[in-house]
């Protein structure tokens, strides 16, 4: 187990499209491992393969409140089968674009498809904050940020304040 560095925004990385796994095998786990230790570390509820530079289509998510009862789930190829009318709408954060938020609307409810830790075959229907977490981690694997759902003025003045600290910051 292992915590990686999170790559944030402005970086094309991050604008990339990740692969579907062909199996679930023990390089699967251990970056499902890894993904959950770096994911904890940061204190996010949720991290998709290409937050740690791996280009696949994984996500692990922690939506439990108390921080000593883990509960977390894995994913892998997810797929969105049903997706609600109605929309709800949440502040989002992203380890990403660190330190913004914005309110972003979503789909209040979905079923999605996937494989878990073990490379069985699942669908769980979700609500509330898993619905939401679940589609802003699926929108990772498209490429897509939740900042790109903001206006063009929000979202470049957030690029050009993660530019500037990048560039000031000092790595070691
Ligand atoms: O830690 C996170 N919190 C969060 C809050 C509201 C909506 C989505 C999220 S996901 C985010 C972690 C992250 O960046 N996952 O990609
Ligand atoms: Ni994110």
């Amino acid at each position: 187990m292992t915590v990686k560095r999170i790559i944030t925004e402005p970086n094309p990385l991050l604008r990339q499209v990740s692969k579907p796994v062909s199996s679930v095998g023990p390089e699967e786990r251990k970056l499902m491992d890894d993904m959950l230790d770096t994911m904890y570390d940061a204190n996010g509820i949720g991290l998709a393969a290409i937050q740690i530079g791996i280009p696949k289509r994984i996500i692990v998510l922690d939506i439990s409140k108390d921080e000593k009862i883990k509960e977390p789930r894995y994913f892998v190829n997810p797929v969105i089968k049903k997706k609600d009318i109605n929309k709800s709408t949440y502040e989002e954060g992203c380890l990403s674009v660190p330190n913004q938020f914005a309110e972003i609307d979503r789909p209040s409810k979905c079923e999605v498809q996937y494989l878990d830790y073990n490379g069985e075959k699942k669908v769980l229907s979700a609500e509330g904050l898993l619905a939401t977490c679940i589609q802003h981690e699926m929108d990772h694997l498209e490429g897509i940020l939740f900042i790109d759902y903001l206006s063009k003025l929000k979202k470049s003045m957030i690029i050009k304040k993660l530019s500037k600290n990048k560039s000031n910051r000092i790595v070691v």
